[in-house]
């Protein structure tokens, strides 16, 4: 049967959740209201005379969220999402990053208006604890390097549930620990502070137990009476083995993903990090003990079943082959490469558009950890020229969200949740307002922030009140079944 280049008309199962997304530092703004306590990201935009962001802009003001969340929710409302998800910034809840010093009440109702409009409007908050900002005090001893963060996080989390949880079902730790980990030194960009020679598997290593933490914390004192989910969200795109015909390639392509997704997944489901990357870390570890550090019997029984649902970011797909290591860092310890095609479509910023990745990624995920899937991310990213017309971004939510469908009608993948990022354009980390992944354009010229829908809203919106794409051709919208 030949499914991939065809479109598959069909709805997603009864209950499947349709929402979007965004994150504190990106939207909020007000990054000194009240008593909120600076974190790395305040701190880092403005070093340097703001230099460290292509246009020398901040998160300072973003879209002004946290005076104008009742627009975002209008947003939400008016293209019938199920859910939205957001993030909260540590620091405004816990100013110091550190419980004991104290928690902010003007923090803490914030987040209280901005999850009971939501909800008034039935639609279900869904929040991330970690962003990627860390309250800045908690950074200077020594951040996601330090083992001190581990508790600090684990108190954070316990406000939260405490204060939001009899409200909100949903819960993220973690947004893509492999991307604030690592990929300031891959690729230069994105986490300020951790800085060469510092290791990813150190940072790795405190946020798997960070992340055990909060969810023992939420499954031991708060389940029994809130009944809700806690996942991590993992960013991890498609590993396509550049020769399909040479079992070399194929192999590197396990170990791309088991490097990229397995590092996180692994220890969560099993309590030990996936034995590919023990085995090849160990083996090159030039110190006396391998770089990748182990989990003690006590910990390894304390990480292990930490996840209630697995959450996905992904975007794209590269070609992947084998390299004899001498790549370094992470790659080079995954004795991988990586190349992308020319032929392939790009996004507005020169992403690579491969939507048939999209669904072997969560047919492999699937069939390698067997927990439901959640994706919390999927967007295209376009400069500014791009406008209200976005066909590139419409193009790529049918198609990718096409591919999802094929996964769970033909490879039986367990997806239960979509998320589009971004509900709303905004601050792009170390690209500023240059990049938008909006499906509603934000004026950055306007100090009111007027938020427009741009065409990719409105197609999400038939998407989501379709539940997908019913045949135009059949009079009932029931999902097609496997040819
Ligand atoms: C997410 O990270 C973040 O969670 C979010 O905050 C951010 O705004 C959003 O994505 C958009 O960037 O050049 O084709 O090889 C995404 C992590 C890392 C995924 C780089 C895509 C490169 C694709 N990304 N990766 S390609």
């Amino acid at each position: 049967r030949k499914v991939d280049d065809e479109f598959l008309y069909g709805t997603f199962p009864d209950g499947f959740m349709w929402g979007l997304a965004t994150s504190s530092y990106q939207i909020e703004g007000g990054w000194n209201a009240d008593d909120k306590g600076e974190n790395t990201w305040d701190f880092w935009s403005h070093q340097n005379d703001g230099a460290n962001i292509a246009d020398r802009s901040n998160g300072d003001v973003a879209c002004d969220s946290y005076h104008k969340y009742q627009e975002d929710v209008k947003l939400l409302k008016n293209m019938g999402a199920n859910f939205y998800r957001f993030s909260l910034s540590w620091s405004r809840v816990v100013p110091s990053g550190k419980v004991a010093n104290g928690v902010s009440s003007a923090g803490i109702a914030y987040y209280n208006k901005l999850i009971d409009a939501l909800l008034a409007e039935g639609i279900e908050p869904f929040i991330t604890l970690y962003h990627w900002e860390t309250p800045l005090g908690i950074q200077e001893e020594g951040g996601w390097l330090s083992d001190g963060i581990v508790e600090h996080f684990a108190d954070y989390a316990r406000v939260a549930f405490d204060a939001f949880g009899d409200r909100v079902k949903f819960w993220l730790s973690f947004n893509e620990p492999y991307i604030f980990c690592l990929a300031n030194w891959n690729y230069g960009e994105r986490s300020p502070f951790i800085e060469p020679p510092v290791k990813p598997y150190i940072c790795s290593h405190n946020v798997i137990k960070a992340h055990a933490r909060a969810w023992r914390i939420y499954d031991t004192e708060f389940r029994p009476t809130q009944n809700g989910k806690m996942g991590i969200t993992l960013n991890c795109d498609w590993a396509e083995p550049k020769d399909q015909s040479d079992a070399e390639h194929i192999a590197a392509k396990e170990r791309a993903l088991h490097f990229k997704f397995g590092w996180w997944a692994h220890p969560l489901t099993t309590g030990a990090y996936p034995p590919i990357m023990r085995e090849l870390v160990d083996a090159k570890s030039i110190e006396r003990e391998s770089r990748l550090p182990t989990f003690d019997a006590v910990w390894t029984e304390y990480v292990k079943g930490t996840l209630d649902f697995i959450g996905l970011n992904s975007y794209s797909s590269y070609y992947v082959l084998p390299s004899d290591g001498s790549n370094g860092w992470v790659n080079g310890d995954a004795n991988i490469l990586s190349e992308s095609d020319g032929s392939w479509n790009r996004s507005g910023i020169g992403w690579s558009v491969v939507p048939y990745g999209f669904r072997k990624l969560l047919t492999w995920i699937h069939e390698e950890y067997k927990l439901p899937i959640y994706v919390t991310e999927n967007g295209y990213g376009a400069r500014e020229a791009e406008g209200l017309d976005d066909t590139g971004r419409q193009n790529y939510y049918r198609a990718y969200i096409n591919e999802m469908l094929k996964a769970i009608v033909y490879d039986k993948a367990d997806v239960r949740a979509y998320t589009a990022w971004s509900l709303i354009d905004n601050f792009e980390w170390t690209q500023g307002y240059t990049a938008r992944f909006g499906v509603n354009y934000v004026d950055f010229n306007d100090p009111e922030r007027p938020r427009t829908p741009k065409g990719s809203a409105i197609q999400l919106t038939k998407i989501f009140a379709d539940n997908g794409f019913p045949d135009p051709l059949q009079s009932s919208s029931s999902a097609q079944t496997t040819p």
